[in-house]
C-alpha cells in the first residue's frame, strides 16, 4: 500500500517551516481509494496515521528486523523517525483533531468568493465524510460524541461544497439536527457562523458589544486582559457582528434555512434562540453574571450611539489589521485566521490584496492525510515536534550516527527564535517578543513560554553554539518578565485579569478560556530551562534566577494533588502533567530515589500514583475524558504516548522497582513495528478542556525518549 500512495502526486512543501501541500499529477485515483477504504472500515481508529506525508518522506523501507534489544529499538526508532525530517530541518506532522475549523475555513471561502482549488475541495468533503459518526453527527472532535456545533456545522459546509440535502450521509445528519432540537441550539460560534452566512439572524446572537473595546484598560475585564486566543476570536467576532455582516442570499442559503431548523425559518423567536444551546454541546453553562451582562449589551443594541459604533468598529478593523501584519498573514490561530479573512473581505472587498495575502496562507493550515484533507489547530507544530526530537535523539547518544539530522533539527530550531520586536506591540497588548520562541514557524511569531524553555534547554546543549551568549540572555529575559504573581508560567503572556472574568466565559463548549492561567507544563518547562541556564552562566541575573526558580517549585508544587498527581491541560492528562510536575521540581534540586536517601515526598507521590495506574500489559493508557472530567480514567487499551510519559517520569525519578519499569519498556518494545515506527493510537493532545487535538510525532518522538533513557539507565540490555 505504501508504495501507491507515492503515485498520488501529493507532496509537501516546506520552507521556513512553512507547510504547504502541492499535487503535481491530474489522476487522484489511488488517493480516492485510500481515502474511502479510511471511511469503510466501520470499527477504525479515528485517528489517521499520517499515511501521506509519511510514504512521500519514508523511502527506505527495507524490512528491518525487529528489534531484538532496546539499543535496537531505538536505533530502529530513529532511523525511521528521521526520515520525516522536512529539508529546512523540521519534523512534519498532522495536527488535526478538532471538528470546527475547517467547516468555518469552507464558510469563509465561500462568503469571500474564494474558491479552493476543485481537488481541495474534494478531498476537504471526503474528510469531513471520513468523520461521520454512526448516529450520522459529527463531535468537536474526531473522537468525540456528536454535537450540534460538529453536525450543523459539517453539514452546513458540505452542502456549500456542493453535497446534495438528499445525499444519505446528509439525510442522517439532519435527521440527528432535527431530532436534537434544531440549529436554534448551536452554541454560540456556530449562531455567528451562521449569521454570517444568513441562515440564523444576528438577533439570535447576544451582543459582542465592540464597544467594549474601547472601554478604559484599567478595566478588570477590558478584552486586552483575556488569553490571547480569546481576544484574537472576539475581536473579529465583534466586527462582524457590529458591521451584522451577512452575505447575499441566494438559492442554496434558502434551501439550508428550510433544512436546519424544527419550525418554519420565519416563525423562530430569535430573541428566545439567544441562550439555547443542545445538552450534548455544553462544557460550561452561562453563568447569572453572563446573563445579565448580556442583558445590558443586548439592551444597549436597541440604543447604540452611531458614532461610538464606528469608532469602536475602525478600532477593531485596525487591530485585525496589526495581527494580519505581525503574523504574516498567518495570524495566530486557525479560527481568527478565518474570521480575519471574512472581515478582511467586507473592509477591503474580493479584490483586495490583504485578501488575497490571507487566501495564500489558507494552505498553510490544510494537511492531507488518508483520512481527507483537513484544517490544522495552528499553522504546525513544527518549533515543538523538532526541539523534543532534538531532546529524545540526545538522550539516546546517537546524535554522532544521526548528526545529518541533529544539525539540521539545530539549524531551524535556531533560525526560529525572534530578534526583532513585532512593530507597535504594546499598542496592541502583546507582551514583548524578542528572545522567544513560538510554537511553529518564525514568521507566525507569537512566542510561547514552554516553547522558549524547550528551544532554550536545547541551545544550551548545542555543541556548535549556534546561538550566543547574547540570545540566550534574551531568552532568560523573556522567560522572566513572563513570570506570573503566583510563581508559575501561563502559555502566551502573563495572567492579566482575575479568575472571576471565567463566569463571563461565554463560550459554552470550552473552558477557563478567559484568561491566560498559569499552567503546570508551562512552568515546568521554564524553571527546567531556567535552572539549567544557571549552572552554565551563573552570574547572568543570578539573584533574579534563583528567586523566579524558588518561585516556579512553589507553584509547581501546589498544582500537585493529593494522589500525587498533576492534571495536565495541553495532552491527556495525568500522565502527561506528572511527567512535567516531577521533571521540574528535579531539575529544581528535588530528591529522586537514591539508595541510601529518602526521596523528596512529592516525587515518591507522583511515583506511587504512576505505579498505581500500570495496567497489566505493563503500559499505561489515559482516556481524554480524564481532561473533561479532571479525574484519571482509564483508556480501554494501554497507550504508547502515556506509557513513555510515565516510563519517563518514573526513570527520571530513579524509582527503584525496576521491574515496573521493565514491564512499561517491553509494553513499547511489543508495540514498535519493523519499520521503526510505532502505530497511531488515540488521540493524545487537547485544549481548553474539551477538545482533542493530534500530535502525530508524539507515537515516535516519546517512546525513542523513553527506550533511550532505558538504555541510559540499563546499558547492558
Ligand atoms: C496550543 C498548541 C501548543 C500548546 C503548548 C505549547 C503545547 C502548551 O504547552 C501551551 C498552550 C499551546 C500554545 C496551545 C494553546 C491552544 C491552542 C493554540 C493549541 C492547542 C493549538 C490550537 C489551540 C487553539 C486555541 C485552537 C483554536 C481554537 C480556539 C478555541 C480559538
Amino acid at each position: 500500500m505504501t508504495n501507491n500512495l507515492l503515485t498520488t502526486g501529493w507532496f509537501l512543501l516546506s520552507k521556513h517551516g512553512r507547510q504547504v501541500w502541492e499535487c503535481n499529477k491530474e489522476s487522484k485515483a489511488d488517493l480516492n481509494e485510500m481515502i474511502k477504504t479510511f471511511r469503510d472500515e466501520e470499527s477504525r481508529n479515528k485517528n489517521s496515521s499520517d499515511g501521506i506525508y509519511r510514504s512521500t518522506k519514508v523511502a527506505d523501507e527495507r524490512e528491518m528486523d525487529s528489534a531484538q534489544t532496546v539499543s535496537e529499538a531505538v536505533y530502529n526508532a530513529i532511523h525511521y523517525y528521521a526520515q520525516l525530517q522536512a529539508e529546512d530541518g523540521h519534523l512534519p506532522g498532522d495536527y488535526g483533531g478538532p471538528m470546527f475549523l475547517l467547516p468555518g475555513l469552507v464558510i469563509a471561502s465561500y462568503v469571500t468568493e474564494s474558491p479552493l482549488p476543485d481537488a481541495h475541495q474534494h478531498l476537504i468533503a471526503e474528510y469531513f465524510l471520513n468523520h461521520q459518526r454512526k448516529d450520522g453527527g459529527w463531535g468537536l472532535h474526531i473522537e468525540g460524541v456528536s454535537t450540534m456545533f460538529g453536525t450543523v456545522l459539517q453539514y452546513v459546509a458540505l452542502r456549500l461544497l456542493g453535497h446534495g440535502a438528499t445525499s444519505p450521509e446528509l439525510q442522517k445528519a439532519r435527521q440527528w439536527i432535527l431530532k436534537h432540537g434544531g440549529a436554534t441550539a448551536i452554541p454560540s460560534w456556530g449562531k455567528f457562523y451562521l449569521s454570517i452566512l444568513g441562515v440564523y439572524s444576528w438577533e439570535g446572537c447576544n451582543s459582542l458589544f465592540p464597544e467594549m473595546w474601547l472601554l478604559p484598560k484599567w478595566l478588570p475585564f477590558h478584552p486586552s486582559r483575556y488569553w490571547c486566543h480569546t481576544r484574537m476570536v472576539y475581536l473579529p467576532m465583534a466586527y462582524c457582528y457590529g458591521h451584522r455582516v451577512t452575505m447575499k442570499e441566494n438559492g442554496l442559503i434558502q434551501e439550508l434555512r428550510n433544512e436546519l431548523f424544527t419550525i418554519p425559518y420565519e416563525k423562530i423567536n430569535w430573541e428566545e434562540s439567544r441562550n439555547s444551546c443542545a445538552a450534548t454541546d455544553q462544557y460550561t453553562t452561562p453563568t447569572p453574571l453572563l446573563r445579565i451582562l448580556n442583558l445590558c449589551t443586548n439592551t444597549y443594541e436597541k440604543l447604540s450611539l452611531a458614532k461610538w459604533r464606528e469608532k469602536a468598529l475602525n478600532y477593531i478593523l485596525d487591530g485585525i489589521n496589526a495581527e494580519d501584519e505581525q503574523t504574516n498573514f498567518i495570524n495566530l490561530g486557525p479560527v481568527n485566521q478565518v474570521l480575519n479573512s471574512i472581515c478582511i473581505y467586507h473592509a477591503y472587498g474580493k479584490n483586495s490584496d490583504r485578501l488575497k495575502k490571507h487566501f495564500g496562507r489558507w494552505f498553510d493550515y490544510l494537511w492531507l492525510a488518508e483520512d481527507g484533507m483537513k484544517m490544522n489547530g495552528y499553522n504546525g507544530s513544527q518549533l515543538w515536534d523538532t526541539v523534543f526530537a532534538v531532546q529524545a535523539v540526545r538522550e539516546s547518544g546517537r546524535q554522532k550516527e544521526f548528526t545529518d539530522f541533529t544539525e539540521r533539527a539545530l539549524d531551524f530550531i535556531e533560525k526560529s527564535q525572534v530578534q526583532t520586536e513585532v512593530k507597535e506591540h504594546k499598542k496592541y497588548h502583546r507582551h514583548d517578543s524578542v528572545g522567544g520562541w513560538p510554537f511553529s514557524t518564525l514568521e507566525h511569531g507569537w512566542p510561547i513560554t514552554d516553547c522558549t524553555a524547550e528551544a532554550m534547554k536545547v541551545m544550551l546543549e548545542d555543541p556548535q553554539k549556534r546561538i550566543g551568549d547574547h540570545r540566550l540572555k534574551k531568552a532568560v529575559d523573556l522567560l522572566l518578565s513572563f513570570q506570573n504573581n503566583d510563581g508559575g508560567w501561563a502559555s502566551y503572556e502573563k495572567t492579566r485579569g482575575p479568575k472571576w472574568l471565567e463566569l463571563l466565559n461565554p463560550s459554552e463548549i470550552f473552558g477557563n478560556i478567559m484568561i491566560d492561567y498559569s499552567y503546570t507544563e508551562c512552568s515546568s518547562a521554564c524553571v527546567q530551562a531556567l535552572a539549567k541556564y544557571r549552572t552554565q552562566f551563573p552570574d547572568y541575573r543570578q539573584r533574579e534566577i534563583g528567586r523566579s526558580i524558588t518561585k516556579g517549585v512553589n507553584f509547581i508544587r501546589k498544582q500537585q494533588r493529593a494522589d500525587g498527581s498533576w492534571y495536565g491541560s495541553w495532552a491527556i492528562c495525568f500522565t502527561y502533567g506528572t511527567w512535567f510536575g516531577v521533571e521540574g521540581l528535579l531539575a529544581a534540586g528535588f530528591r529522586p530515589y537514591r539508595p541510601g536517601e529518602i526521596p523528596s515526598p512529592e516525587i515518591k507521590a507522583a511515583c506511587e500514583f504512576l505505579v498505581s495506574k500500570q495496567n497489566k500489559d505493563g503500559g499505561w493508557g489515559e482516556s481524554f475524558k480524564s481532561c473533561l472530567q479532571k479525574e484519571y480514567i482509564f483508556h480501554e487499551e494501554s497507550q504508547i504516548v502515556n506509557t513513555s510519559w510515565a516510563l519517563l517520569t518514573l526513570m527520571e525519578a530513579n524509582y527503584p522497582g525496576k521491574d515496573v519499569v521493565k514491564r512499561g519498556t517491553d509494553y513499547l518494545l511489543k508495540k514498535q513495528m519493523r519499520n521503526g515506527d510505532f502505530p497511531q493510537q488515540g488521540i493524545s493532545g487537547v485544549f481548553n478542556h474539551s477538545c482533542g487535538i493530534t500530535y502525530t510525532a508524539y507515537r515516535n518522538v516519546f517512546p525513542i525518549w523513553a527506550l533511550a533513557r532505558y538504555q541510559k539507565m540499563y546499558a547492558s540490555e
